[in-house]
């Protein structure tokens, strides 16, 4: 198989396996690097989240892998999942955003593995900015909320990058672009109730974002209204809202429950190493393990909401 065949025959698995992907030059790294770094030590961006968030991508592509060698970034579908805690003998049916399971990013990378290496190349998971790496491909395009929108897609699926030494026969480099219904839309901005998504900048303050404070561990600062969670972890608020996302098929997948027992256990903090196995097991389908140090605060959170201060909707008994 010549080049142009195996650059086509990689495109279609990428499309048989469900997944959308594009290809670029692995020389503009550099230009995502500086596009990132820019914003290190300046005051347009938090510096504990630049510290926490952007300081650790991996830049150090393989030797082998330079050159006119390529990047592919990918974007495979997710779905939000409902899961339940049982507690005080109600069920709490909460909400986990699509991107938190890595089942995804497994299985696109070992298809892409099995067919790069039968053709003789290589492949290796790459830890780069993957939003402006997916549009500066030409693989999505921005929305004015600040993350990534595919034609048909919508912005529900996880993106992942893999660095190979295939040669970039096709490079899609192109300047970033903002989607078109973004210009007279303002459903993002209504929807955001922590003002993370402003008028006078298109970059995100990530810093004020629900996500970065309901990911990491802490007592969540006073100016967050306890209502305005709404997911186990993340938050789906501005995607939800968002026009771009109403054509989607989407459904939420129901799967997993903890039961009442499991969910004090969570509640009491008790470590990972503790846990009965079954419990870590479920975490770890739900793509909640490492974020095991946050849930009981995220969960009491959600229980405040719904079962002690609204005693509605989502308690089924
Ligand atoms: C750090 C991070 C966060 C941070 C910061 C988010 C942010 N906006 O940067 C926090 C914790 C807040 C967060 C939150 C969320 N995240 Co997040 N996050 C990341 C991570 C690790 C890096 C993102 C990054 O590079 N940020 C740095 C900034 C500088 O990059 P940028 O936002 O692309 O900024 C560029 C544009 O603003 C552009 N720009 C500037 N001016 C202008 C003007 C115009 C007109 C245009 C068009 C562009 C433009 O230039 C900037 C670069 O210089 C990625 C995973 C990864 N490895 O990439 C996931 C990722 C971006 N997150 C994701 C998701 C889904 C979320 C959440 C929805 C949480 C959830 N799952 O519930 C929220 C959404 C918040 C939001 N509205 O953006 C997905 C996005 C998928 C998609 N469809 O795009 C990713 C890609 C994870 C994945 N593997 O799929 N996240
Ligand atoms: S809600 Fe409107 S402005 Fe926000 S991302 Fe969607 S289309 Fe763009
Ligand atoms: S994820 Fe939630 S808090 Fe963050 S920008 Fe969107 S609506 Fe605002």
């Amino acid at each position: 198989m010549d080049l142009e065949q195996l650059t086509a025959s990689l495109y279609s698995v990428i499309c048989q396996a469900g997944s959308r992907g594009k290809i670029v030059a692995i020389k503009h790294l550099s230009e995502l690097q500086l596009d990132i770094e820019r914003y290190q030590n300046t005051e347009i961006v938090d510096q504990d989240f630049y510290d926490k968030e952007l300081s650790g991508f991996d830049w150090e592509y393989p030797e082998e892998f330079s050159d006119e060698r390529s990047v592919i970034i990918t974007a495979t579908e997710q779905s939000k999942t409902q899961v339940s805690f049982e507690f005080d003998r109600h069920k709490l049916l909460l909400t986990i955003p699509p991107t938190y399971s890595y089942e995804t990013d497994n299985k696109i990378e070992s298809i892409l593995k099995v067919f790069l290496n039968t053709a003789g190349y290589t492949l290796r998971k790459a830890k780069l900015p993957l939003k402006l790496l997916s549009v500066r491909s030409g693989l999505a395009k921005y929305g004015r909320n600040n993350v990534t929108y595919i034609e048909k897609m919508g912005s529900y699926y996880r993106l992942a990058a893999f660095y190979t030494n295939l040669p970039c026969l096709e490079d899609n480099w192109q300047e970033v672009e903002l989607n078109k219904t973004c210009i007279k839309c303002k459903e993002c901005f209504k929807a955001c109730p922590t003002g993370a998504i402003s008028s006078e900048r298109f970059l995100l303050h990530a810093e004020k974002c629900l996500t970065f404070k309901n990911e990491f561990p802490g007592k969540f600062p006073d100016w967050i209204d306890p209502k305005w969670h709404n997911c186990l972890v993340g938050c789906l608020l501005c995607q939800e809202a968002c026009p771009l996302n109403s054509i989607v098929k989407y459904r939420a997948e129901e799967r997993l429950s903890f039961s009442e027992e499991e969910s004090r256990l969570i509640l009491k903090k008790i470590p990972k190493k503790k846990l009965p196995q079954s419990t870590v097991n479920k975490l770890k389908e739900l793509g909640l393990e490492e974020y095991l140090n946050v849930l009981p605060r995220n969960l009491e959170v959600l229980i405040n909401k719904y079962l002690v201060d609204e005693l509605k909707d989502n308690v089924i008994y």
